[in-house]
């Protein structure tokens, strides 16, 4: 099933058309009505006369967090705020949060695009869909709760934590889909396995996860671990919340609803358009935002993009599975390791939980490296020589994939602290001093 057809499997040269006209009107929109982008905009000498085409966008100014955090709380709004009806934010981890404003039409896109993703992974008006994104600031819970009622599903508004209950309810309800982290969905499938519930009494068969990058690996996880099907779904506060993307049931590769949210791919160094297909930097354009459309938004996400029809028949481009935030990635000893390496490596192995912490330090000045991993109860043993054979297994994988070795330290099944909205799974101390 297709949401909306006519968009979401669109010609390529007229999706470009349509990109093309509502950039201009967008690029109008925020020089008249946001100081912040006249300016940069006469910096760089354009004007709204320059967008012709969706090829002119290169000519426009990029847009970064700190230009949110400078223009705190409310200065990139286009809308005056009489006609903004819903306010987010995000914190981050360091200084101001930044906020984000809606206007009635920007939040019927936002449920037209959630209800898409919904759509594109089976989940139709006869569904339940529990929520267990957190609800309140962050965009995740709301956003898919307006997408379920677009569709005409029914939510279950539980948002994050109390999980036991989360359990509860699934069970009693019928809950045939959830919506939460990955990490969170992890949980629940652990606490689903201790309850001592028969899996078979529950009826989920559908998971609709985001908000903090996973892999392929922590997919088949998840899948095992609650008997469903897991799919993608991608967004961030700066652009809408979830839904800017989400994957169709091919799994292979994320949608971007690219009639609202312009994607492009930069080198993070030069800026420069890198050759399609390559890696790099996800930068949106909200084409289509009043409340506080962004221009060329730089996402640090790092990934790729590819424009071929899907096996689904949509056109809409599909982006690769996030590598990582280019702030994410740890310049360790020289060498550059994401996290998401070191997840994979652990997934790949079956002695061990997908439940790590990554530690990096600076001891005599020099880098160090530390992942925590569970073993697997069945693998867990008093005698050390297992122990150390299991240690020096990982280790000798981890450093075939990251190319430095880590000091790895085997923890007890169900050590590492549990997720319940985005995991925490990197303590850098070296940014302390
Ligand atoms: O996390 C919005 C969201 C809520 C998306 C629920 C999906 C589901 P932020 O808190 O602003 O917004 O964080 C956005 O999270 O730039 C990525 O780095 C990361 N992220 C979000 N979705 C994915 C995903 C929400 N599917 C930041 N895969 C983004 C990998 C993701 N990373």
């Amino acid at each position: 099933m297709i949401w909306n057809e006519t968009i979401e499997c669109m010609d390529r040269e007229e999706m470009r058309k349509l990109q093309g006209i509502r950039l201009k009107r967008v690029v109008e929109r925020v020089y008249h009505n946001t100081p912040f982008y006249r300016k940069k905009m006469q910096e760089m000498g354009v004007t709204p006369d320059d967008i012709e085409s969706i090829e002119d966008i290169v000519k426009l100014p990029f847009t970064v967090k700190q230009d949110l955090r400078d223009n705190y709380p409310f200065d990139l709004m286009a809308a005056p705020m009489s006609e903004i009806v819903r306010l987010h934010a995000s914190s981050g981890t360091t200084g101001k949060p930044i906020v984000v404003g809606y206007t009635r039409k920007d939040l019927s896109i936002w449920s037209e695009v959630v209800a898409r993703c919904l759509t594109a992974v089976g989940v139709t008006k006869q569904d339940m869909v529990q929520v267990a994104y957190g609800y309140g600031l962050f965009t995740g819970g709301l956003g898919l709760h307006g997408g379920i009622e677009n569709l005409g599903g029914t939510v279950i508004p539980m948002s994050s934590g109390n999980t036991q209950k989360q359990i509860q309810l699934m069970h009693d309800f019928g809950a045939k889909v959830l919506a939460c982290t990955p990490s969170y969905a992890l949980f629940l499938g652990e606490t689903i396995k201790d309850s001592g519930i028969p899996r078979e009494e529950f009826l989920l068969k559908t998971g609709i996860f985001g908000a903090e990058p996973w892999t392929e690996n922590m997919r088949k996880e998840i899948e095992e671990s609650l008997g469903i099907k897991a799919y993608d779904i991608y967004g961030l506060t700066e652009i809408i919340g979830p839904g800017v993307g989400g994957e169709c049931e091919c799994q292979n590769g994320t949608h971007l609803w690219e009639d609202h949210f312009f994607p492009e791919i930069v080198d993070p160094v030069t800026l420069q358009p890198v050759e399609p297909g390559q890696q790099g930097e996800l930068v949106f354009t909200a084409i289509t935002k009043e409340g506080m459309p962004m221009i060329r938004y730089r996402t640090r996400d790092l990934t790729s993009l590819n424009y071929e029809k899907c096996a689904c028949g949509r056109t809409a481009v599909r982006m690769a599975r996030i590598l990582g935030r280019s702030d994410d990635m740890m310049i360790i000893r020289g060498v550059n390791v994401f996290p998401s390496q070191v997840e994979s490596v652990i997934l790949e192995l079956p002695e061990f939980e997908p439940h790590y912490l990554i530690i990096v330090d600076r001891v005599n000045n020099t880098d160090t490296l530390e992942i925590q991993v569970e073993v697997r109860s069945e693998f867990y043993s008093d005698e050390m020589n297992k122990m150390i054979s299991l240690k020096k297994k990982i280790t000798d994988c981890m450093q075939s994939v990251i190319g430095i070795q880590p000091k790895v330290k085997l923890v007890e099944p169900r050590s590492i602290e549990r997720s319940m909205g985005k995991a925490k799974r990197v303590i850098d101390n070296r940014k302390l001093v």
